[in-house]
């Protein structure tokens, strides 16, 4: 397939890990990378990084996204659910079966390439139009659920079993913002994150995963499924996507993916009030739109950053394969650190 834009985003790369690539930075998982990360493994002692995928708790936070609902299949118009085959047959089994609808985003997640895009002249005629990481488009690449006969929406390009393919295995490096400046709300841009590695001498090398950890999934459990969204709102640490030098940073450390325990990794409006004219989101921009590095969210990185803390160490074997579920835009997970 040719190039699929004639000028590409001010600072992206689209094209570097070739015109078809739809893996971005996660490219730089390689073989070595894997045995780099394995080789942080020293106490054999694994930590679930996900919340319960039922928190945060209501739809306050995004009146969008809905708790998970599970119910049970049906066979025969009957839930298969404490179903003693023994009614129909000679039997002694019991089984239940269930289904779940449930919003990708919701709570520990990955972000697929193909959930944030942007309006861009990628074309070069003068006009911007809707384009995502490396110049994918609507048309012929998404299905929108409006113009299909069962509402179905899909990402036929940038989907997210592109990343759950890989296995998405590799080095995790955490940085413990919350450690340094505690649980108030406090917008991160350069100057902060640099002090923090500095003064815990955190080595991010190229083709790391970065962690953020700020308390915010911490205090989102202790709230209990009852989130309270105005004090969320002035608490734990946050990225500032509008500080450029930490945007050059993003780019130039040559981390392979960032991930946050808080909302959105970078401060995110709770309400959009976006004029068109600017990303509303610049490190979701930058990351999904022109790096090609896959976002994480509301991973639960507390117990992990802590026990780092205790042991003097920042880095470890990350395990965080998203479902490999064709056309997603986003996945849930239940990522794991190995110490
Ligand atoms: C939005 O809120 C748009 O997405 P995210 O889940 O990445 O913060």
């Amino acid at each position: 397939m040719a190039r699929r834009w004639k000028q590409r985003p001010d600072g992206s790369n689209w094209g570097d890990f070739g015109d078809d690539d739809q893996l971005g930075r996660l490219n730089l998982l390689t073989p070595q990378k894997v045995l780099e990360a394995v080789a942080e493994v020293r106490a054999g002692q694994a930590f679930s990084l996900s919340l319960p995928l039922d928190f945060p708790g209501g739809n306050v936070l995004n009146p969008a996204r809905h708790p998970p609902r599970l119910t049970a299949t049906r066979r025969d118009d009957k839930p298969v659910f404490l179903h003693s085959f023994a009614h129909d047959h000679n039997t002694t089994d019991v089984a239940c079966d269930d289904m779940v609808t449930l919003c990708l985003q919701y709570s520990t997640q990955w972000d697929a390439l193909s959930h944030i895009g942007s309006h861009f002249d990628a074309d070069q005629d003068g006009r911007d139009e809707i384009v995502f990481y490396n110049g994918y488009r609507p048309d012929p690449d998404f299905s929108h659920p409006d113009a299909t006969p069962d509402g179905a929406s899909r990402a036929h390009r940038l989907g997210i079993e592109h990343m759950a393919a890989t296995g998405v295995q590799g080095r995790g490096v955490m940085v413990d913002l919350r450690h340094h400046y505690g649980d108030a709300r406090r917008r991160v841009g350069y100057d902060d994150l640099m002090a923090v590695i500095e003064r815990d001498g955190v080595q991010v090398r190229r083709g790391d995963m970065l962690c953020l950890h700020t308390g915010f999934a911490e205090m989102v459990l202790s709230m209990q499924g009852r989130p309270d969204a105005a004090r969320l709102a002035q608490s734990c640490a946050v990225l500032d996507g509008s500080d450029v030098r930490l945007r050059r940073w993003v780019d130039e450390s040559g981390i392979a993916a960032l991930i946050a325990d808080n909302y959105a990794v970078e401060d995110r409006p709770y309400d959009f009030h976006g004029d068109g004219c600017h990303a509303l989101l610049p490190l979701h921009e930058l990351c999904l739109f022109k790096l090609g590095i896959h976002l994480g969210e509301l991973w639960h990185l507390t117990p992990l950053a802590e026990w780092l803390r205790r042991h003097g160490r920042h880095a470890f074997l990350l395990t965080a394969p998203p479902l490999r579920l064709p056309g997603a835009v986003g996945s849930p997970l239940n990522p794991v650190a190995t110490v």
